[in-house]
């Protein structure tokens, strides 16, 4: 098995953005490690075409996600610069199936390491807390994988947008923020920080432990988007989304063809 040229393999189809079947069907004894792998060999195509690793986010946060897929721990994937957007128009050439969910997002200003990270080391190395909307989407056929897949495929990363506003770490009880998330002026879903791992702030603990296994640490300046809050709505041509923080500002969303 070529773990390289597995990784290309889905490079090439999030490029062009053409789904694929989940890779597990070809090849059924691939690990979590070799996940990661594929993961990172994925990533290190588009560093070298000269993209930029902007941090990392965290999926499968949720009891409800982990159900699905049939797991008990949650996963993490890398965030390019080129998936960040910058102003809340969505363009779906490029996306397959698009979905979307609200998040936390966290901006270190020191580094944070090892296996032994606690919350409060999360605290002391956080610039700020920001509002944010991930847009996953799966490379793979019917947004249907296992654990294995989805990791290879980056967590089903695609772009993300954080508020304009940022937050002290200290502003708010970031467990009890309350999530509305809205389509075309109807509710989709509503939900609250503790969803993600019971506290926001545990995600990153566990991101900074689990890259810890490949060596890797959170830099100064980057961003981690630690879960989403609610299941995340499908994305289609005209709909215009908007996710309210309670207190903390609405972000809205517009949904373009192109
Ligand atoms: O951000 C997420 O929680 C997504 C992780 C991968 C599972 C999915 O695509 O729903
Ligand atoms: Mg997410």
């Amino acid at each position: 098995m070529n773990l390289q040229e597995i990784a290309n393999e889905l490079y090439r189809h999030q490029q062009k953005a053409e789904e694929m079947e989940k890779i597990t069907l070809r090849y059924d004894g691939l690990t979590v490690e070799d996940a990661y792998q594929i993961q990172r060999l994925n990533i290190d195509n588009a560093l070298r075409s000269g993209d930029r690793l902007a941090g990392w986010k965290m999926g499968l946060t949720s009891k409800a996600k982990q159900v699905s897929v049939g797991v008990n721990e949650p996963i993490y994937g890398r965030l390019l610069a080129s998936m960040e957007l910058s102003k809340s128009t969505v363009h779906l050439h490029g996306l397959i199936h698009p979905r979307l969910e609200p998040e936390i997002a966290f901006v270190f200003n020191k580094r944070l390491e090892g296996p032994k990270v606690t919350p409060r080391d999360v605290w002391l190395a956080t610039e700020c807390v920001m509002p944010a909307v991930e847009i996953i989407d799966s490379r793979y056929k019917n947004f249907s994988f296992t654990l294995t897949d989805v990791i290879a495929d980056n967590a089903s990363s695609a772009k993300f947008l954080v508020a304009d506003q940022a937050y002290s770490p200290y502003q708010s009880q970031w467990d009890q923020i309350g999530v509305v998330m809205r389509k075309n002026g109807e509710v989709m879903q509503t939900g609250t920080g503790a969803a993600v791992l019971g506290h926001p702030v545990r995600s990153v603990v566990e991101l900074v432990q689990m890259i810890h296994r490949e060596a890797l640490s959170v830099e100064p300046g980057m961003v981690v988007l630690t879960g989403g809050i609610t299941e995340a709505i499908h994305l289609y041509e005209g709909d215009e989304v908007t996710v309210l923080f309670d207190g903390m500002g609405e972000l809205v969303l517009e949904i373009e063809a192109s």
